[in-house]
Order: structure tokens, then C-alpha cells, then sequence
């Protein structure tokens, strides 16, 4: 059961992530509305009666309420849980309808993003979120809950925790809130630039770089450069260290980069790869390694068709 009183979590985006968010918060009783694309597919939802979501094996269908962004509510509390690509027209589509003071967390992975959609709602306190979680869809409406993880949410422009983490805690979402939640997403930036670029132009999984010692360490010897050349010392700290870590420890798995172009799907380059060369060229700063390998991965996905942003 819902508390009628409680600020209703507008969800943009039932794909993986938005929609195990969705799930888990509706189940805790917390309200819930989904925001679809269009018409069409709002009306494909009602068919099929709902989202499903498979945990150990097990699906279970939930019938979450769902409308599209012309719905007429004023919006208080939006979950951005798109790709990092599409969050600036996401949000702008919502724009007339985020309250004053309404508040908005963004679940996208690399920088960039975040700053274009604070630009399109002033009105609005935007929350950055870094997340481990794992979820993937395998079908219509359809998403399978893979991997347990953790999420950190902090708003670099207003430390105070918000008083709805109460509600994540409520919903089994094992989460923090972080004083220097850009530290944690550069961090990441630089583990999935070290690692995720090379998988793809190699072919491989994870484990397969450390074939590739000698690459990876230069390039993590510039990544940390860049860290540190925009003010995140601790992001750049020990990263090569890390990196190796998570190669031993995912050396079995796919990076979700790979897992992308091997399905032909659009990348997150222009928010990974893309922004750390971007921010190096901005800083008057020379990474030759970086260059090349953004440049040999633009090369990579136009041959195959894929957009290069
Ligand atoms: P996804 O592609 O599974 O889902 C995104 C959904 O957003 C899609 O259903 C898409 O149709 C929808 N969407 C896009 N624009 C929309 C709009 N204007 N209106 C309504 N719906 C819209 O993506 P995902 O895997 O959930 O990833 C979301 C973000 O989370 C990405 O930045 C990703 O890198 C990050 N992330 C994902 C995972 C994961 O395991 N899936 C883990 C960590 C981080
Ligand atoms: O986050 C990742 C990804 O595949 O996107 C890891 C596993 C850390 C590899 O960069």
C-alpha cells in the first residue's frame, strides 16, 4: 500500500535500471509513475499488463501506473534512469512540469550529461548518482535484476542529504549519500575509460587486457594526469592499482561498452572517453595515448555504422 501523503517518483526511462528502481520503491510502498515515450508505447505497457522483473530465476509481473510526458501533474521528484545521450531532451520535455524546488536524480554513467540537464531546469536541485547495480533487459517490458551493487547519490551544490533516502532504504536499494559525488564519478569515468575503449578494439572481455599490460598502464598513468589537472586528486589516486583489480575480478564478463557495440547499440563514448578529451584539450593538456585510442574508437564504431557521439 501507498502513503497517499508521500511525494509521488516520477521514473523516466522503464528500461534496466529505471525499471528495478520502479519496481523495488512501488513494492516498498512508495508511489510511483512511469514515463514513457509516446502514446504507442504507453499503450504497449497497458497490454502487456505491466513490468516485469526476474530475481534468481523468478519473474514477477508489476503493474505500475504510467503515462507520457504530456500528462498534465506538476512533478516534484524524477528519476532521469535514461542513457546518458538522451537525458538532456529527456528532461526538457519535462521541463514545464518540475515544480519550483522539485528535485531530480540522475542515474547516468560518465559526465557531461548532468551539467546539460542542470542548464535545462534551474528550478530544479539535481542529484548525481553513481551506481554498481547490475540490470539488463531480455525482453518486452522485461528486466532481469543481474548483479547486486551499491549507489551513491550527492549534489555537489547543497551537502544536506535529502530526507527521501529514507524511502531507497525502505526499498532495499543499498545506497549512500556522498560529499564529493563528482570524485566518485570521475573515478568511474577513468576505470571505464582504462578498460571498457580496449575491450571493444581488442574483442574481448575483461580479462583479455591483461594480454595488454604495458597499454593499460600508460593509459591509466594519463588518466590519473587528468584527474588531478581538474581538481580530483583523491579520483586519481591509486587508479591504475584499481584498475587491475577490476580486470581480475570481472575478467570473466563483457564491459558494457563491448556489450553495446556487439549489439549494434548507440555507445556512451561522447560521456566517457569523449569528455575525459574533451576536459584534457579544455585544461591545454597532452594526452597522446587517450587521443589515440579516442580517435581508433571513433574509427572503430563509424565502421560499423554506430554513431560516434
Ligand atoms: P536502458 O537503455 O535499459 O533504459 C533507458 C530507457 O530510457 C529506455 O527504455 C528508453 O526508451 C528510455 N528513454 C529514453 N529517452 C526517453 C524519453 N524521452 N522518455 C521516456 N523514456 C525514455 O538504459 P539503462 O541500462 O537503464 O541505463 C541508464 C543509465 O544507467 C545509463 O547511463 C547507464 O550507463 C547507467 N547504468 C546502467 C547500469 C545497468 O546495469 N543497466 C548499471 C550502472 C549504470
Ligand atoms: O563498469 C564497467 C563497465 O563494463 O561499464 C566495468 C565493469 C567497471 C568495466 O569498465
Amino acid at each position: 500500500m501507498s502513503d497517499s501523503n508521500a511525494t509521488t517518483w516520477h521514473i523516466l526511462g522503464a528500461g534496466s535500471l529505471g525499471s528495478l528502481w520502479a519496481v523495488r520503491l512501488a513494492r516498498a510502498g512508495v508511489p510511483v509513475r512511469l514515463i514513457l515515450r509516446t502514446p504507442q508505447r504507453l499503450a504497449a505497457y497497458r497490454r502487456a499488463g505491466g513490468l516485469s522483473l526476474v530475481e534468481q530465476g523468478q519473474a514477477r509481473r508489476y503493474s505500475l501506473d504510467a503515462e507520457t510526458a504530456a500528462a498534465p501533474a506538476p512533478i516534484r521528484r524524477l528519476l532521469l534512469a535514461c542513457k546518458a545521450y538522451d537525458a538532456e531532451d529527456a528532461v526538457a520535455s519535462l521541463a514545464p512540469r518540475l515544480a519550483g524546488g522539485a528535485e531530480v536524480i540522475l542515474l547516468q554513467n560518465g559526465l557531461g550529461s548532468q551539467d546539460a540537464v542542470a542548464a535545462r531546469v534551474p528550478q530544479a536541485r539535481c542529484i548525481l548518482a553513481s551506481s554498481t547495480e547490475g540490470a539488463f533487459r531480455d525482453g518486452a517490458w522485461r528486466v532481469v535484476f543481474a548483479g547486486h551493487g551499491h549507489t551513491w547519490l550527492g549534489d555537489p551544490l547543497d551537502l544536506a542529504a535529502p530526507a527521501w533516502l529514507a524511502d531507497l532504504q525502505r526499498a532495499g536499494i543499498a545506497h549512500d549519500w556522498s560529499l564529493d559525488i563528482l570524485a566518485r564519478l570521475w573515478r568511474k569515468l577513468a576505470l571505464n575509460c582504462a578498460i571498457n575503449p580496449l575491450t571493444v578494439l581488442y574483442d574481448c572481455r575483461n580479462g583479455g587486457l591483461l594480454q595488454h599490460p604495458a597499454e593499460v598502464a600508460t593509459l591509466c598513468g594519463e588518466l590519473a594526469e587528468l584527474l588531478r589537472c581538474c581538481g580530483q586528486p583523491d579520483a586519481a589516486s591509486a587508479l591504475h592499482d584499481e584498475v587491475q583489480r577490476v580486470i581480475q575480478a570481472t575478467a570473466a564478463n563483457y564491459s558494457s561498452m563491448h556489450q553495446d557495440v556487439a549489439l549494434g547499440r548507440r555507445t556512451e563514448i561522447a560521456y566517457l572517453l569523449g569528455h575525459a578529451c574533451a576536459t584534457a584539450r579544455r585544461h591545454r593538456l597532452l594526452l597522446p595515448h587517450l587521443e589515440a585510442l579516442h580517435q581508433r574508437l571513433l574509427r572503430h564504431l563509424a565502421e560499423r555504422g554506430l554513431p560516434r557521439h
